[in-house]
């Protein structure tokens, strides 16, 4: 019996001399090798049922302890050896917090549609609502609403990409206010709406021209709509656009669907009236076009022209930019240089 007791007491010694490992691996070793199943702490279980039974008792409480020492003395070099790790690591991985932030690109809005967003605004701030339609355009809202019929010398000036005989990529807005004013009625005065979208014409593509450009078209249909009521929403958008000390000159004009016609001018912010490069020395820079509509397209449209009247005002979005900007060349707006985007992120 004490023979045994000292192979178990020096088995105990041995195995906490092995648990001294800084290795994880070899401390499961020890484990398996001391509380396996076929370790010699389950051994010395077994042999217990040839014991005499009043041997048995103190015995299997001697094999109890030692197990359970060498068990904890696992337990505790496992926990140690992770906590080291875990030091170790930590000593490792240290983290310059000084190191400046990784930067972030973001996009913008494109000046044009900034340009677009603040007149919309602006006319939603008196009451418009804005509305889109086809860029695809049938002949007949594109043209014939507009009072322009087929044989209409102005068409001349526009007339350009066709689908097919009938449908053309629209050369104007003016179409989407055409659908509006069908779509409503008398019933329904005021009609206040704005159209932004893209637009294709015939033209030449150089630093003032292009082929596919933005523009805005507004328009007011009620009772008593008069020239005056033009010109005040004029001043109005001039200075909005260009700075409340700007002046307004309207000039006469023809288009087809507005009589009277008017081209509009803002006195030249640069110079202010006086003469300079900008304005080419007259002080006034033509910014868009308007009138009140003619009553051909009221009719067209179904109104009652001894009724109603109304007003409309179109202008170029890209000119718009370019005079607020002063940029140069209109392709500029195309090409996607970031170089030049960048200088319109807000
Ligand atoms: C309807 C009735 C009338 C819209 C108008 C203009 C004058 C005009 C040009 C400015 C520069 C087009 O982009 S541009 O080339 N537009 O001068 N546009 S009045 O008149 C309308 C529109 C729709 C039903």
């Amino acid at each position: 019996m004490s023979e045994q007791n000292t192979v178990l007491e020096q088995l105990l010694a041995q195995a906490l001399t092995e648990v001294k490992t800084d290795d994880l691996k070899t401390l499961n070793d020890v484990r398996v090798k001391y509380l396996g199943k076929k370790g010699p702490i389950q051994e010395a279980m077994k042999a217990m049922k040839d014991l005499a039974p009043e041997e048995r008792k103190a015995f299997g409480q001697l094999v109890n302890t030692v197990k359970s020492e060498i068990a904890e003395a696992v337990e505790a070099q496992t926990t140690a050896l992770e906590q080291a790790a875990i030091v170790q690591r930590l000593a490792n991985e240290t983290i310059d917090i000084t190191l400046p932030a990784r930067h972030l690109h973001t996009g913008g809005v494109h000046p044009l549609q900034q340009v677009v967003d603040d007149i919309t605004q602006f006319f939603r701030s008196m009451g418009y609502e804005a509305a889109e339609g086809p860029e695809v355009e049938t002949d007949f809202y594109n043209f014939e609403m507009l009072n322009l019929p087929h044989d209409h010398p102005a068409r001349d000036m526009q007339d350009s990409f066709y689908v097919d005989p009938h449908r053309l990529l629209r050369t104007h807005t003016s179409g989407v206010q055409a659908r509006t004013f069908e779509a409503r009625g008398e019933d329904q005065l005021p009609i206040k709406v704005i159209c932004p979208g893209k637009v294709y014409r015939r033209d030449d593509d150089d630093a003032t021209h292009s082929h596919q450009f933005m523009q805005i078209e507004a328009f007011i249909v009620d009772e008593n709509v008069s020239m005056a009521n033009l010109k005040g929403t004029l001043q109005a958008l001039a200075r909005h656009l260009f700075g409340s000390d700007r002046e307004i000159r309207l000039r006469p004009s023809f288009f087809p669907f507005t009589e009277p016609s008017v081209e509009v001018d803002v006195s030249c912010a640069k110079c202010n009236g006086t003469g300079c490069n900008v304005c080419k020395q007259t002080g006034w820079i033509e910014i868009l076009g308007a009138g009140l509509i003619h009553p051909n397209v009221l009719t067209m449209t179904g109104f009652d022209t001894e009724k109603v009247s109304g007003f409309a005002l179109g202008m170029g979005v890209e000119r718009i930019a370019m005079l607020k900007y002063g940029i140069e060349d209109i392709r500029h707006f195309y090409v996607n240089d970031v170089r030049f985007l960048q200088q319109f992120k807000r």
